[in-house]
């Protein structure tokens, strides 16, 4: 035979070199269900299903276009439970001339390839995953010689580079590169998710629901209802209904947060465009259009469009310069153990209840949640970065370390020390009220600090801008908070630390 062609579950994706430069006649695909991969991490029951039904489906388009493909299931005899464990399989089982794959997503599974050439008998090449639109010598040069790494910089040389919402004069549409101010609107009354698509399940992933279910019995998550797209042509259709009928709401309550309303007019599209299914460029395009069609506000097509854009590629750029090391950072010191109640959901506070039960439930929360709720909450408890880094890569159904890592340490926990941005994202439970209907009915009030049903966020957030006062207040954006601590004098700022252990205290108790 030829090459053997590897395909990992996130590569599902045809325009890559892996597939674009196969001979039908003599190589071979493989793609492997394996128990390592769903096991690394305690992985959302939804997050497995999804990934081993959408791979099922790819393997047989693979197959319908002419291709042979060598298919594992996890339960199939024989399967040695690991990506190295069946290339070896294959290899010897096919002798093909040499072995190709795609660059994983992970720094551990990139280590785990470079190792196995090592033991291949033949040549193993690692092709670039050219579904990103920013390369990682592009990154490079981008990083190379700058003192500080911000995201806007990178976003405006990507709307360039890919000529997106970009003028004939070289200036941005609307003459401004950027429309977040109005982006930030609280919740307005009646707030609601506009109707979602949801797939009907054939028998293949009936049979993975009912795989997962023998197989993970004690799986973290919901699994069912499960209305995930699981081929291109269905996640097509989900952009196609988000472009029509979300996009145009998108910009305005990008940051709001709604009971009962995980998803409002986010997109549900990371999990398609982070397996394969779905390539950035087309997804940004058809914002544009949307746009320049007069379907959609400028704030809400380039507010979209600069997630995918300028944060997407900018986080899995962040996360490849600073690998090996990114994920053992802990620049805040940070050593409070995972909470039990990230798991369980159970907690007296009505805001991080919403957002672990929309995790549990659907293996998704929109950004806002993931940030200023359980990322905030992390950040001022103190809690240790690589647990909550496991966490996020666990729960979601579209987390993968390349784009979770840096999310979770660099934006939401500051461990990478101010790297990936310039300041903490640390709230009190003021802006949780602004900006979402959560406090009412919660057992704490968002409006008390210390004593009787205070909120925890807030002698939190005191008490962690407190503990890191050498650090933050030589930030140039943060000045008038500490002004505001200075000013309330040293009874109050006790009082409020002292609130905070309180709270630390019940944290570790299970009583939060
Ligand atoms: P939308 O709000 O509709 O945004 C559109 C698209 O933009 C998303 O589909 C996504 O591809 C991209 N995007 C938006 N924000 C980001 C961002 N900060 N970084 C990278 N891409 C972004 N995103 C993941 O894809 N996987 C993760 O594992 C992940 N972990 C996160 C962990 C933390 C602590 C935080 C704060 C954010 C994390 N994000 C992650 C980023 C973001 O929250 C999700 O991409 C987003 O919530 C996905 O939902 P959506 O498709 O409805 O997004
Ligand atoms: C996440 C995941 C899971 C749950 N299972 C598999 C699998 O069985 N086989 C596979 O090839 N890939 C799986 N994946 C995705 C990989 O973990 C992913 O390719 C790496 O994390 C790199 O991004
Ligand atoms: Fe969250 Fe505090 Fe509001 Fe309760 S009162 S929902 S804990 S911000």
């Amino acid at each position: 035979m030829g090459v053997l062609r590897v395909i990992l579950g996130d590569q599902l994706s045809s325009q890559l070199e892996i597939v674009a430069g196969a001979d039908k006649g003599r190589d071979v695909f493989l793609l492997a269900e394996v128990m390592s991969e769903a096991s690394y991490v305690r992985h959302h029951v939804k997050k497995i299903a999804f990934l081993f039904s959408a791979m099922r489906h790819y393997g047989d388009a693979l197959k319908n276009a002419g291709y042979t493909v060598r298919y594992v299931a996890l339960d199939d005899a024989g399967n040695s439970q690991s990506l190295e464990g069946e290339i070896l399989r294959a290899v010897a089982a096919l002798a093909p001339s040499r072995v190709a794959v795609t660059e994983p997503g992970e720094w551990r599974l990139r280590e785990g390839f470079e190792a196995l050439r090592l033991a291949l008998p033949v040549p193993l090449d690692i092709l670039s995953d050219t579904r990103f639109l920013c390369s990682h010598a592009a990154f490079a040069a981008f990083a190379d010689g700058r003192r500080e790494l911000r995201m806007e910089f990178f976003y405006r040389e990507m709307r360039r580079r890919h000529d997106i919402l970009i003028e004939a004069d070289g200036m941005p549409t609307g003459g401004r590169w950027n429309y977040d101010e109005e982006n930030r609107k609280p919740p307005k009354v009646g707030l609601q998710s506009p109707p979602r698509l949801s797939f009907r399940k054939d028998a293949i992933t009936l049979d993975v629901l009912d795989l997962v279910r023998r197989k993970f019995p004690e799986g973290y998550g919901r699994l069912e209802p499960f209305h995930f797209a699981v081929t291109r042509r269905q996640a097509l259709r989900e952009l196609d209904h988000f472009i029509a009928h979300i996009l145009p709401g998108f910009g305005d309550y990008q940051d709001a947060m709604v009971r009962g309303e995980p998803y409002l007019s986010h997109s549900l599209l990371s999990v398609y465009l982070n397996a394969g299914l779905l390539y950035p460029l087309e997804v940004c395009r058809k914002a544009e259009a949307a746009y320049r069609d007069g379907r959609a506000p400028l704030n809400a097509a380039e507010g979209f469009i600069r997630q995918i854009l300028g944060w997407r590629e900018y986080v899995r750029g962040v996360y490849w310069r600073f690998m090996p090391g990114y994920i053992e950072r802990n620049a805040l010191d940070a050593t409070e153990a995972l909470p039990w109640f990230y798991w369980s959901g159970e907690t007296r506070m009505a805001c991080m209840r919403e957002a672990l039960a929309h995790t549990y439930d659907h293996a998704y929360s929109h950004h806002i949640q993931r940030l200023m709720i359980t990322g905030n909450f992390a950040l001022l408890a103190g809690i240790e970065p690589k647990a909550m880094h496991e966490w996020y890569l666990a729960v979601y159904a579209d987390a993968y370390e390349w784009v979770e890592a840096s999310n979770t340490l660099g934006m939401a926990l500051h461990a990478d020390g101010g790297l990936l941005a310039s300041k903490p994202y640390a709230a009190s439970g003021n802006y949780i009220r602004r900006m979402s209907n959560y406090c009412e009915g919660c057992a704490y009030d968002p409006t008390v600090s210390v004593g009787e049903g205070a909120c925890p966020f807030n002698a939190l957030y005191w008490d962690f801008l407190a503990r890191h006062r050498e650090r933050f207040s030589r930030n140039a954006r943060m000045p008038y908070v500490y002004a505001n601590w200075d000013k309330m004098g040293a009874q109050k700022q006790a009082a409020l630390r002292g609130q905070a252990q309180a709270h630390l205290l019940a944290m570790r108790e299970g009583q939060l």
